[in-house]
């Protein structure tokens, strides 16, 4: 297994800003399923001293904040603190968006610190018209590309300037990301639709920290890398939770019906935000991969090793010591699941997006079946993956895409009907 021979021999390379071992990235990387190593999915009721947990409450009281902490020690980072003051501005509001079928708001969340440092984060939020009178449950989720993006309406403010990249900020940009989003359709179907950049909470970049929000808590000027204790997908997750802390001011959202949804590294992001924050109710994973849904153990696409020097700042420092060491890991990726238990989850996958391996994506969700079995839930339900195109519909829901990594329309259909069923019908 050369990947594996070539990783722990790399190992111990601090990639750093140098772009030729990129090249080796092929030559790191398996697709081949014949090549996934022997391993053995560790259980996330075993406990630091070799017992075993037998109920939801030795699981709610003693494992589950065992594993949070070792998330925030080893990967996540630590959750950062909430601001001295958190204000909320309406900067537009339209009872006609949408073609006249939505409501439409955006709201600037202000964070100012009594040192005099201040960050704000726009977001953009569409609700049914009948959310007027009673309020909807809602999809909430952070985009790549600024709020402009994702929807085709003209006169919604650009956001993500943080990421200083001119190209986002262009007219060209707006509306090239409708289909990730799917506010008319949500909106039809009785749902709210909320999102911000999340450049404009951590601007997606090694050396992106002075410009995020943790530069409200520390000095960070200069900074680039891994931190030891903060990472931008937790400045994400926060960023989210603050989102989600707004919309319980909002009469048009009921924020104990909010659905946390992410694609790829934002898949990472809602997934890590989901399990941290138990007020998210549904949990989505689009695409997550490495370092999100997918077992870390099977090395099959992306592997600690090219995660952790392509994006240093993604998690802190002492994740480096699982680069090519995945088998000794403490955790693997069903414990995230886990965490979110006994609330759905749902993980969508594609075919085409070996990257992300589709099958360890699958297994972590079934792998988390012990820890709902403790709440009376079969969680997945199955260790059987599911055929291509196929919805699996259960408290741990699954569907492989045929297609690439995105999110579109199919997976959004299976999102919908899952936040149908527990939003509407229990
Ligand atoms: C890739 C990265 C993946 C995934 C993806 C994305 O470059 O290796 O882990 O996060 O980006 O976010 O689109």
């Amino acid at each position: 297994m050369q990947h594996i021979r070539l990783g722990k021999e790399l190992a111990q390379t601090d990639f750093g800003s140098d772009p030729s071992w990129r090249e080796r990235i092929d030559e790191l990387t398996n697709y081949d399923e014949a090549l996934v190593p022997d391993y053995e999915v560790p259980s996330p009721l075993l406990k630091a001293d070799g017992s075993k947990v037998r109920s939801a409450f030795d699981w709610v009281n003693f494992r589950r904040p065992e594993i949070l902490q070792l998330y925030k020690d080893e990967m996540y980072g630590q959750s950062p603190p909430l601001p001295d003051q958190v204000s909320y501005q309406l900067l537009s509001c339209r009872h006609d968006a949408l073609d006249n079928t939505a409501l439409r708001k955006e709201v600037r969340l202000h964070f100012r610190m009594r040192s005099g440092k201040a960050h704000y984060i726009d977001l953009l939020l569409y609700a049914p018209k009948s959310a007027a009178e009673k309020p909807a449950p809602a999809f909430l989720g952070l985009c790549f590309k600024g709020n402009h993006a994702c929807t085709d309406e003209k006169d919604v403010r650009m956001s993500g300037a943080r990421q200083k990249d001119p190209e986002l900020l262009q007219e060209e940009m707006r509306g090239t990301q409708v289909e990730r989003w799917h506010f008319r359709e949500l909106v039809k179907a009785g749902f709210a639709g909320v999102v911000a950049c999340y450049h404009d909470i951590f601007p997606d970049r090694a050396d992106g920290w002075q410009d995020s929000v943790l530069s409200l808590f520390e000095d960070l000027q200069g900074f680039r890398g891994s931190h030891q204790y903060y990472t931008a997908i937790g400045a994400w997750a926060w960023g989210l939770s603050r989102a989600l802390d707004y919309l319980h001011s909002d009469p048009w959202v009921d924020a104990s019906r909010v659905a946390v949804h992410g694609h790829s590294r934002l898949g990472k992001t809602s997934l890590w935000a989901g399990a941290s924050d138990p007020r998210f109710r549904i949990v989505i994973s689009n695409n997550s991969g490495c370092g999100g849904a997918a077992l870390a153990r099977r090395m099959l696409g992306e592997t600690n090793i090219v995660i952790a020097n392509a994006f240093p700042h993604w998690f802190v420092k002492p994740f480096r010591k699982y680069i090519a060491n995945e088998e000794n890991m403490p955790f693997e990726q069903n414990f995230l699941i886990a965490l979110c238990a006994p609330r759905p989850v749902a993980i969508g996958s594609a075919s085409e997006d070996l990257w992300a391996d589709p099958k360890g994506e699958f297994l972590s969700g079934a792998h988390a079946n012990e820890v709902y079995a403790l709440f009376g839930s079969e969680g997945s339900g199955t260790f059987t993956q599911p055929e291509p195109g196929k919805y699996h519909s259960a408290d741990i829901s699954y569907h492989l895409r045929q297609g690439k990594h995105d999110q579109t329309a199919f997976d959004w259909h299976h999102y919908v009907q899952i936040a149908e069923k527990y939003f509407f019908r229990s």
